[in-house]
């Protein structure tokens, strides 16, 4: 786990959707959302059940505060990962709501998931290949900072921005 506790990458699933994690610690994360259903969302110190399975070969695992549940399995020597993303329902019918910085957003998310409905869970799973991979170490607070804009993966990628 020492190597892959730190990661910083960012992923384009198959389906086209753009999304950025940083593995903060061996149980946090934190991550941008940066085209797709979603596109704008960006959360920091989600809790995650985190394990290497064997070599190389890494599954992060959470239940997010909307009801959704994710789980993502990372193979970063081969640069591609595997995602599955279980939408509650409504999710899926108002993606708007989600779209925010969550951390300052918890007690919406909690009344929306209460509000309207779960089921049937819109499921995607989907492979990605990883463009941008780094080690930007432990409990780094720079690396998800500020909230995604048009480009930023770009500007990521070339380095002009930490
Ligand atoms: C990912 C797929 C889904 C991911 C995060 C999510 C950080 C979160 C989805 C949501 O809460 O809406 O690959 O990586």
């Amino acid at each position: 786990m020492e190597n892959f506790v730190g990661s910083h990458m960012i992923y384009t699933y198959e389906n086209g959707w753009e999304y950025e994690i940083y593995i903060k610690n061996d149980h946090t994360i934190d991550y941008r959302i940066h085209s797709g259903m979603v596109a704008g969302r960006w959360v920091r110190d989600q809790e995650v059940d985190l394990v290497k399975l064997t070599e190389g070969v890494y599954k992060v695992a959470w239940t997010e505060p909307t009801g959704t549940d994710v789980a993502l399995n990372f193979m970063p020597l081969e640069k591609r990962m595997h995602g599955i993303i279980f939408f509650p329902k409504w999710v899926h019918e108002h993606p708007e709501i989600t779209v925010c910085y969550q951390n300052d957003h918890i007690a919406l998310m909690e009344e929306s998931r209460e509000k309207y409905e779960t089921y049937p869970k819109y499921v995607v799973p989907e492979f990605a290949d990883i463009t941008f991979i780094e080690n930007a170490g432990v409990d780094n607070q720079n690396v998800v900072a500020q909230a995604p804009y048009p480009g930023m993966t770009d500007d990521i990628r070339a380095g002009k921005i930490k």
